[in-house]
C-alpha cells in the first residue's frame, strides 16, 4: 500500500491539555507520526492542491481563523500556545467578534486542541497528505493507499476545530472524490466518534457516513455519535452510528464490523474513506477497547473483501511504541 506523509505535518506540537480538571501533556504528539513512519519504511511528500479543496469544507471565516489564531493571541500579551476558556452553548448567535479569547470559543469546542505555532503549517500539509494518497487512487490508478494526517482530522467540522483535529482530512478528500464524479462511502472506526465528518456530510443523501466507536454516553465527544443520530433532511438514513461499550473486544467488534460493511456495500460506492484510528488498541492510555495488534489485520481483510478503492486516512492512537506496528498490521490486511 503506498504510503504519503509530509515532514512539515511535525510543526505542530502543543505543550499541554486541560484533562481532569488539570493541565497533562498532550497526547496527539509529533512521535506518533514518527513512530508509524519508522516503521512503514519509504512514505512520500504531499503535493500542494492548494486551498481550495479545504474552503470546499470548511467555512473561509474558520479558516482565516486557523491561520492568525497563533498570531494575535501573542500579540494580546499571552504565553505559550493559544487555547479558548469560553464556549457558546448550542443555541448561539453567529457573533463574530474580534477578541481572541472570543473567536477560539466561535471556532472550537473543547480544550484539547491548543493552537501553537506550528499549527497552521501542519494541518494545511496533513490536508494536502489525504489529498496527495487520494490522487494516488483516482488519477495512478492505485487500489489502496494510506494518508499519515497527523494532526487528526475527524472530530474538525465546517467551522470548528476540536479533539485534537483543525481540519477535516477524510472529509476533504471525500469531497474532493465527489467533485470528481465519484460516489463515496467513509467508514470511521477511530474509538472515537468522527463527530466532524457527520456534521460535514448530515444532509447529504449522495455520501454515506459510517462510524463505530464507543459509545457517546460513557466517552469523547458525548454529545454526538448516538444511535439515534442518522442524518438529517435528504440525508436521513445516510448517517449510521453504531456505539459499543467500553471492554468491547475483537468477537463483539466484528458483529459491528460486519454491519458496517453491509451498509457500505448497499451504498453502491465508487470510493471508500477509511478514517482509521488506532485508539482502539487494548493498550491505548486514553482509550477502552480491547483490540490486539493482529486484529487490525482481520479487519483491513474484511473491508478489503467488499473490493472497492479504499483511501485509509490516518485519525487518533495514542499507545505511541505501538502505533507502527498497528498501522502495518492494519495495511498487511490489505495487501493480501
Ligand atoms: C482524533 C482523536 O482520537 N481525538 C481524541 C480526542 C479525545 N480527547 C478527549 C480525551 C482527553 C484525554 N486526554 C488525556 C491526555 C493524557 N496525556
Ligand atoms: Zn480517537
Amino acid at each position: 500500500v503506498p504510503g504519503f506523509f509530509d515532514l512539515r505535518q511535525l510543526a505542530h506540537a502543543p505543550a499541554r491539555e486541560l484533562h481532569n480538571g488539570g493541565w497533562v501533556e498532550y497526547a496527539e504528539k509529533p512521535s506518533r507520526a514518527e513512530n508509524i513512519s519508522a516503521s512503514l519504511g519509504e512514505l512520500s511528500g504531499a503535493k500542494d492542491f492548494g486551498l481550495e479543496p479545504l474552503l470546499a469544507v470548511h467555512d473561509p471565516a474558520y479558516i482565516d481563523f486557523l491561520r492568525l489564531a497563533y498570531t494575535d493571541w501573542r500579540a494580546s500579551g499571552r504565553e505559550g500556545d493559544a487555547i479558548g476558556y469560553t464556549w457558546p452553548i448550542a443555541h448561539r448567535r453567529d457573533l463574530r467578534l474580534d477578541r481572541i479569547d472570543a473567536r477560539l470559543g466561535r471556532y472550537s469546542y473543547d480544550a484539547a486542541t491548543p493552537i501553537a505555532e506550528g499549527t497552521w503549517d501542519a494541518a494545511y500539509w496533513s490536508a494536502q497528505t489525504a489529498l496527495t494518497a487520494l490522487a494516488a487512487i483516482v488519477d495512478e490508478g492505485r487500489r489502496t493507499s494510506f494518508a499519515l494526517c497527523r494532526p487528526p482530522g475527524h472530530h474538525a467540522g465546517r467551522d470548528y476545530c476540536g479533539g485534537y483535529c483543525y481540519l477535516n482530512n477524510a472529509a476533504i478528500a471525500a469531497r474532493r472524490a465527489q467533485q470528481k464524479g465519484l460516489r463515496v462511502a467513509i467508514l470511521d472506526i477511530d474509538y472515537h466518534h468522527g463527530n466532524g465528518t457527520q456534521d460535514i456530510f448530515l444532509e447529504d443523501p449522495d455520501l454515506l457516513f459510517v462510524s463505530i466507536h464507543a459509545d457517546p454516553v460513557n466517552d469523547y465527544p458525548f454529545f454526538w455519535g448516538h444511535a439515534d443520530e442518522r442524518g438529517d433532511g435528504k440525508g436521513e438514513g445516510k448517517t449510521i452510528n453504531l456505539p459499543l461499550p467500553r471492554g468491547t473486544d475483537m468477537s463483539r467488534y466484528r458483529e459491528a464490523l460486519d454491519m458496517a460493511l453491509q451498509a457500505v456495500g448497499a451504498h453502491r460506492p465508487d470510493l471508500l474513506v477509511l478514517s482509521f484510528g488506532a485508539d482502539t488498541f487494548e493498550d491505548d492510555p486514553i482509550s477502552f477497547f480491547r483490540l490486539r495488534e493482529g486484529d487490525y489485520r482481520e479487519i483491513a481483510s474484511r473491508i478489503a473483501a467488499i473490493d472497492l478503492p479504499t483511501l485509509i486516512v490516518m485519525e487518533g492512537g495514542y499507545a505511541i511504541d505501538a502505533l507502527g506496528a498497528n498501522v502495518s498490521a492494519l495495511l498487511s490486511g490489505f495487501e493480501s
